[in-house]
């Protein structure tokens, strides 16, 4: 490497502090350019497929004002809600080309992408809300979020769906018989879409972005999803029974493109981490009070809520699904979960 000092002529002294000189303003000059682009205005878009004001919504909007707060508003958050970006798969598709900064979706579509995510997704594995944070924001939480980054997404935290149930406008649901023959619309999961086979449904997998006219033109009898999901979609509205059955936990995970991840500065990382923290305690805090009154609400506003449910019988119906995945979907990762809960 040529020496940067000019060693030639009487004059070296002169010479050496001219380079100095150079070397000095050339600097200030890149770090002031630097400065200026990493600090210049950004903007990203944070999207979800549900209501503004949902528990998503709640959460992506904690995640805005965070973010705000921690750049001294140098970076502005959209918050793009109702699916008006595209339905979950689709937004993880745009994280991975870019065309997508960020999003908090359920794990549904999720097992396409990072396949070690299924392990999630299985029925009755969590056994309560409080089980299911300790593990998710522990070090099963973390193992499973540092699987994104292969697959072109950054994990930056475990946010929430909630306990999934099952509604329908054909017939009270109590028992897994009474699933029999109902074409109940289930995420693109493959473990759901078995276990709802399991149980003689007819799965019909789609995103989210097309349940609500699927259920409103009467081409599906029902779905199943969180309460909070039925009550911020006023699903009384298409749909008359809801069976809480619980039988499966759906956590939400907030995610950002690794694209725009490593565009930016380690500081402005430590933000996004942050504001990720307070989004996903925003949400849980709406889910938890969306299960607290969203029974009461559901009857309010007409439904009919079956709650004694024998989840044993569902439990039982649908073991199969474990025999048949378990071991394709990382039966030892289901073996951790369900070994930290005993
Ligand atoms: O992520 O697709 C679903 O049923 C999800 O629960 C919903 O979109 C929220």
């Amino acid at each position: 490497m040529r020496a940067i000092f000019n060693q030639d002529g009487p004059n070296r002294m002169g010479g050496i502090r001219m380079t100095l000189r150079g070397i000095l303003a050339g600097a200030l000059l890149a770090t002031s350019a630097l400065t200026a682009t990493s600090l210049s205005a950004k903007e990203m878009n944070f999207a979800i497929v549900t209501p503004p004001d949902g528990h998503y919504g709640q959460g992506a909007k904690a995640f805005a004002e965070k973010m705000n707060e921690l750049s001294n508003g140098e970076i502005t958050i959209n918050v793009k809600a109702g699916g008006s970006l595209g339905g979950e798969r689709e937004l993880l598709e745009g994280e991975q080309i870019g065309t997508i900064e960020l999003a908090m979706t359920s794990t549904g579509p999720v097992g396409s992408f990072v396949p070690e995510i299924y392990a999630l997704d299985f029925p009755f594995l969590f056994n309560d809300y409080a089980s299911a944070h300790e593990i998710l924001d522990g070090e099963i939480g973390d193992e499973l979020l540092a699987k994104f980054e292969d697959k072109g997404m950054i994990g930056l935290a475990w946010s929430e769906n909630g306990f999934r149930h099952i509604t329908n406008s054909v017939k009270p649901v109590q028992t897994p018989a009474d699933v029999a023959g109902l074409k109940l619309r289930t995420m693109e999961n493959q473990v759901h879409i078995d276990a709802f086979k399991e149980l003689g449904a007819s799965p019909t997998p789609m995103s989210w972005t097309e349940v609500l006219t699927s259920l409103q033109q009467g081409t599906i009898d029902g779905q199943e999803n969180p309460i909070p999901i039925i009550v911020s979609n006023n699903m009384w509205d298409m749909q008359k029974y809801v069976t809480l059955t619980g039988h499966v936990y759906s956590p939400a995970v907030i995610t950002m493109s690794k694209i725009h991840w490593d565009q930016l500065s380690e500081e402005e990382q430590g933000w996004i981490r942050e504001a990720a923290k307070a989004g996903v305690e925003a949400t849980r805090a709406v889910v938890a009070e969306t299960e607290t009154n969203g029974v009461a609400t559901m009857r309010e506003n007409g439904m009919e809520v079956i709650e004694d449910v024998d989840k044993k019988a569902f439990q039982d119906a649908v073991q199969p699904t474990y025999d048949r995945y378990g071991k394709e979907y990382g039966e030892a990762m289901i073996q951790r979960i369900r070994d930290a809960q005993k």
